[in-house]
């Protein structure tokens, strides 16, 4: 009988407590609205100026200094109490203005909060200048799609995650017929500046638009935004300007919360290994921060395996006269030996379970990969610029593009001088899986990046490591450890003496070692039975003592997996009180730049890795930090990406512990649980643990 029956549902869901439990707006969230986070000191101020900072020096590129030379003698500014500011100052500060707002790229949370401290700044200083936000990115600004944000629009969004507001968009304003049109939009909107918020190309696009722009008075400010991490700026000397772009923390924590989780579930119920993909594109820095907030058994750090030379291969090498080129950089069939090995010391202390953290950036330092991602990215840039139909449709199938590539084969040996894709290229790509080879051949995004997040990087490693640790298992070299007192009872029960049939099972058996591990040689129910032969336990003619058969079963490892991909959903957590704070005085950091008539800038905090009474809002010039970079195959004068540095405090201190937690021993795991994103409560003005250990690091190799 359905419980509803009479029940009158408008009514129903017209009471007040049935209102109250379904409505959208949930107490968190209310509060999340409500709040307003405290500003640096320096804008509590009615008036702001900025000050030259000539003490930061950058090392700048020629290509820069040719291509951006209006923006190119910019500085960092610093954002001081304007005191005793004369009429003229003041009237320009709080003149009405019009100011453009757009995102751009993947969603970070702390985007409202940037819209909220420029529209509460600009609103302060003026309450008639007006704050316009374009849509979906900057497809608004080509298509002049753009909405005025109102003080209702603001207050709905106030400390609330994504970029719902005004959407987001990855087109890139590239071309001069593109600039063109964002200018002419621009200059019909009136606008005084337009504001970009958004990751390392996005600024690059914002510094080509401040160059732009120049002539006709429109600045253009830059906002470091990406979960990724990977715009973090010093200065020629290491002097640390923007430790991290803003959503890098909220999304590590979202990504943590859930995978300490999965640690809970899986040292509840000891039977699968969490394969957890995370990420942040080519850097591993959201690796290396979700790996000190849960303390993984295992986690991979892209950066090192660049790093990484293989010694013992060097020295055969040089004995054989000769020179070993794979001894330098990670091959995946090493990272995956590496895999095997930390599974193989768990299981033998009896824990065939665990968690493994994945960057999913993490092929893109594995050398035989690399090569294939640049030597894809040219094949499809360079058809996509000679062809009038891009690649991806001209070749919609994975079978079409393998026959493109079989093509350019055929021309690599009629034509020398082409050395793009060749017979050698050809044959290691077809060893690849159809899943892998269609990951690398995906769809570039609209800067030519690499789609990291579209290749299944953790089943490509894992079916290495499925493999191996079959070939390990029938070696007899992967086994489960057995606790001795389950040992003894499990036999005593049965009636059977332990000792006896101990030292033909195990071979450690008696060295006092904490898990009994059966011997090699054992590794089917037929070589356990010779072996109980050999030992004199059993008869030729006797079956394997049911007992015995249990404990032979215990120690037989079953390695089961479970995938997870974290990224779009740290994305859009809420931001933490971190990046609250963070996004909301970046926001007021515009403004001043603005009102201070800069352009070219990106805005900062720096000391973000410190305590926030000591942050300093300033303006970066972004123009000094770029160099070249190969894009859809051609070199591009691009912002600098940021990746793990090895030398890194952080860095040091996961490796350090890497074994730690692993927990290859009998005793309990070491995993940390960082719990779930809270608003309010202690220990709200937490930051990323990378960006405090590395300040610990500094200041201590700065105090000896
Ligand atoms: P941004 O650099 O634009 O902030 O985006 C970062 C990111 O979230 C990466 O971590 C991820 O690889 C990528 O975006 C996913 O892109 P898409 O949204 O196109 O799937």
């Amino acid at each position: 009988m359905p419980e509803n029956k009479g029940l009158d549902m408008e009514a129903f869901l017209q009471h007040p407590e049935v209102r109250k439990v379904t409505k959208s707006i949930t107490p968190i969230l209310q509060e999340r609205l409500k709040y307003i986070p405290p500003v640096c000191e320096v804008f509590k101020e009615h008036f702001t100026r900025i000050e030259n900072n000539l003490s930061y020096e950058f090392q700048i590129h020629p290509a820069a200094k040719q291509l951006l030379p209006l923006i190119i003698d910019n500085v960092v500014q610093q954002i001081v109490p304007a005191d005793s500011p004369d009429e003229a100052f003041k009237k320009e500060y709080v003149k009405e203005r019009n100011i453009g707002i757009v995102f751009s790229g993947g969603p970070a949370p702390g985007g409202h909060n940037v819209i909220a401290g420029l529209f509460d700044a600009m609103k302060t200083a003026s309450p008639s200048s007006r704050l316009y936000g374009f849509i979906l990115g900057p497809d608004g600004i080509l298509e002049d799609d753009y909405m005025e944000i109102t003080q209702r629009m603001v207050d709905h969004h106030r400390n609330y995650g994504s970029f719902s507001m005004i959407k987001t968009g990855r087109t890139k304003i590239d071309s001069k017929a593109k600039m063109a049109l964002a200018l002419e939009n621009c200059k019909k909107l009136n606008l005084d500046a337009l504001v970009i918020v958004g990751g390392d190309d996005s600024n690059t696009n914002a510094a080509f638009l401040a160059q732009e722009f120049h002539k006709d008075g429109i600045q253009v400010i830059g906002v470091p935004k990406t979960i990724d991490g990977d715009i973090q700026v010093k200065d020629k000397n290491g002097n640390v300007l923007c430790a991290v772009s803003f959503g890098f923390h909220s999304a590590a924590r979202a990504f943590a919360s859930d995978i300490s989780n999965l640690s809970n579930d899986g040292n509840s119920d000891v039977k699968y290994w969490h394969i957890c993909k995370v990420m942040g594109r080519v850097a591993s820095h959201l690796g290396l921060e979700v790996a000190l907030q849960v303390h993984p058994n295992i986690f991979l750090i892209g950066e090192e395996m660049a790093d990484y030379i293989d010694s013992a291969r060097i020295e055969k090498a040089k004995k054989e006269g000769t020179v070993d080129y794979t001894a330098y950089g990670m091959t995946l069939r090493h990272v995956s030996r590496m895999i095997c090995d930390g599974i193989v010391r768990r299981a033998a202390v009896g824990k065939n379970y665990g968690i493994i953290v994945i960057p999913e950036g993490v092929l893109e330092f594995i050398n035989e990969i690399q090569v294939f991602i640049i030597k894809l990215n040219t094949i499809i840039a360079e058809y996509n610029q000679t062809h009038d139909l891009d690649f991806h449709s001209a070749f919609p199938t994975l079978e079409d593009k393998l026959d493109y590539l079989r093509r350019l084969v055929r021309l690599s040996r009629e034509d020398k001088t082409f050395s793009t894709w060749n017979t050698r290229d050809d044959d290691l790509f077809n060893d690849l899986p159809a899943f892998f080879q269609e990951g690398l051949l995906t769809e570039r995004d609209s800067h030519g990046n690499f789609q990291f997040s579209q290749v299944e990087t953790e089943k490509v490693l894992m079916g290495l490591v499925q493999d191996y640790l079959k070939i390990l298992k029938n070696r007899g070299d992967y086994k489960v450890g057995i606790k001795p007192d389950w040992y003894r009872k499990t036999l005593a029960k049965a009636g059977l003496n332990p000792d006896a049939f101990g030292p033909v099972l195990f071979k450690n058996y008696g060295s006092g070692a904490p898990c009994l591990l059966v011997k090699s040689s054992i590794v089917s129910n037929k070589t356990l039975k010779q072996e109980l032969v050999r030992g004199g336990q059993i008869g030729n003619t006797e079956d394997i003592p049911a007992a015995i058969q249990k404990v032979y079963q215990t120690s037989v490892p079953k390695f089961k997996t479970q995938n997870h991909f974290y990224g779009y959903d740290g994305r859009g957590s809420d931001p933490t009180w971190f990046d609250c704070t963070y996004t909301y005085n970046l926001g007021h950091t515009v403004f001043s730049l603005i009102a201070n008539k800069a352009t070219g800038q990106m805005a900062a905090i720096k000391n973000l890795e410190k305590d926030f009474s000591q942050w300093e809002p300033i303006g970066i010039p972004i123009a000094p930090l770029m160099h070249l970079e190969e894009r859809k195959g051609k070199l591009e004068l691009v912002l600098e990406r940021s990746i793990v540095d090895t030398n890194s405090p952080a860095y040091n201190v996961v490796k350090a512990l890497q074994n730690e937690w692993l927990s290859a021993t009998t005793g309990p795991d070491n995993y940390r649980n960082p719990g779930p994103i809270r608003f309010e409560g202690k220990n709200i003005n937490v930051r990323p643990l990378t960006l405090t250990l590395n300040n610990l690091g500094r200041s201590k190799l700065t105090d000896s």
